[in-house]
């Protein structure tokens, strides 16, 4: 299948959408648990307290990735389960989970992959001021080098934070996500102090003995709704500087992108000896990719420097809505080896997938061949990368298991198992076996 050695198939999932359990071992209350509890922001008030009940049902979690054949798991670790208030030692109990689950994966032959940061900041923290407050960073790496102490021996790969983007974005300047803040373009320290966590956590895990670097970025290409408006290429520019390069640039090139908006906000929080600390050398790149953005010129006097705009015609559409464009990870992979050259380390796709309002047929079997469809395209974009000399190394499908999908609830469902919330029963779809026999067929090619 003209893959390189040794390429990674996996599958990826996060901590606070799929393991319940949010008062068990000494964890401590989460942003997450704080904000499904505030009337209106969770679609029906779905919170994450029982979620997949994976904190209890992980060996059939192990099974079911077994049975896939993945050579990794991407999971997080939910840093309320090791620090519950963010601060202090670490709680034993919280990091045994973690423990003989890195264990049992490895006893089938899956790579560990643990993302220490996907969403879940410990709530004493936000209560400090979340990410807004510079010492938030510092807490970070303490919590990352506690982890490594305990699994940095069997830990494959090290991914530091999550889409820091969406944590600035949705978190902090639209109030779409956790913890709900609405600052606008006065949230940008966040993006800062997140990659100041990012690049001192990747020095704490070095020192612990950590295998593997690196930090997950989300990616979503910039296209301008007519490429032939100037204005409209302009805001295709400004969107990409704020939301993919402000997130790439400090971490490979060691400096920030050109934003051409309100720069001192910003640029006041950037210390010294920070950009030599976010650009300390990583061992890959984690690439999230869901779909393009469409952008306009924006209104005048609008706060943004851009508009989005909805994808033109012609694309089909997930269960959320979101078109779907393979090309769009084409351009993508392209685009990070032409921007950073010989700075790209190399990179992993780790997350891309779809939702479909998937139920079980009469027959109890859930044929879900629109999933099926979206993989195959999203991998062929991936292949073709490869062929033209991208350094692509693995690629994990969003998700494992149907799960909390954050404000909207259990309605999305993402997974290649679908879950029955009301019993908790797992019923591998159409396109678990699917992406199975295109792993095994990919080992003996
Ligand atoms: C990832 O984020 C997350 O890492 C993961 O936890 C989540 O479950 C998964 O994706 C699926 O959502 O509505 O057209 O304006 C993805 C980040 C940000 C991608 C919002 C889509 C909305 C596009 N997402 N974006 S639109």
């Amino acid at each position: 299948m003209g893959l390189p050695d040794g390429f990674q198939w996996g599958v990826a999932t996060s901590a606070y959408q799929i393991e319940g359990a949010v008062g068990e071992d000494g964890r401590g209350p989460s942003t997450w648990d704080a904000f499904c509890r505030e009337p209106g922001r969770v679609r029906d008030g779905h919170t994450g307290d029982v979620a997949c009940d994976h904190y209890r049902r992980w060996p059939e979690d192990v099974r079911l990735l077994a049975g896939l054949g993945v050579d990794a798991y991407r999971f997080s670790i939910a840093w309320p389960r090791v620090q519950p208030t963010g601060r202090g030692p670490a709680n034993p109990a919280g990091l045994d989970f973690y423990d003989r689950l890195v264990d049992a994966l490895l006893e089938r032959g899956i790579a560990p992959a643990a993302t220490l940061y996907h969403w879940d900041l410990p709530q004493p923290l936000e209560n400090d001021g979340g990410w807004m407050n510079r010492d938030t960073a510092y807490r970070f790496a303490e919590y990352a080098y506690l982890a490594a102490e305990r699994l940095a021996d069997r830990v494959t790969m090290w991914i530091t934070l999550n889409e820091p983007v969406v944590v600035t974005a949705y978190g902090y300047a639209f109030g779409l996500y956790a913890p709900g803040r609405t600052l606008g373009l006065a949230a940008l320290p966040t993006a800062h102090h997140q990659l100041l966590g990012h690049g001192l956590a990747v020095t704490a895990l070095r020192g612990r003995g950590a295998r593997a670097v690196g930090v997950t970025n989300h990616y979503s290409p910039a296209r301008p709704a007519d490429p032939s408006a100037p204005g409209d290429r302009d805001a295709a520019d400004a969107f990409d500087a704020l939301m993919n390069r402000l997130f790439t640039d400090p971490v490979l090139l060691g400096r920030l992108p050109d934003l051409a908006v309100q720069p001192d906000d910003l640029a006041a929080h950037v210390r010294d000896q920070d950009l030599p600390v976010i650009s300390a050398p990583i061992d890959f790149l984690g690439v999230n990719y869901y779909q393009p953005t469409w952008l306009r010129a924006p209104a005048p006097g609008a706060p943004l420097p851009f508009d989005m705009d909805a994808a033109p015609e012609g694309h089909p559409v997930t269960g959320m809505g979101w078109p779907v464009v393979p090309d769009g990870l084409l351009s993508l992979l392209r685009a990070l080896k032409e921007r950073y050259g010989p700075a790209l380390p190399p990179l992993y796709v780790t997350e891309n997938g779809c939702s479909f309002p998937d139920e079980p047929g009469p027959d109890g079997r859930v044929d879900d061949d629109a999933r099926i469809e979206y993989l195959d395209a999203h991998i062929a974009a991936v292949r073709t990368a490869i062929d033209e000399g991208v350094d692509v190394r693995g690629y994990f499908v969003w998700s494992l298991l149907d799960n909390f999908e954050w404000a909207e609830g259990y309605h999305p469902r993402f997974g290649l198992v679908h879950v029955d919330y009301a019993t908790q029963r797992r019923t591998p779809k159409k396109s678990y076996a699917w992406y199975r026999d295109l792993i095994a067929a990919a080992r003996t090619a």
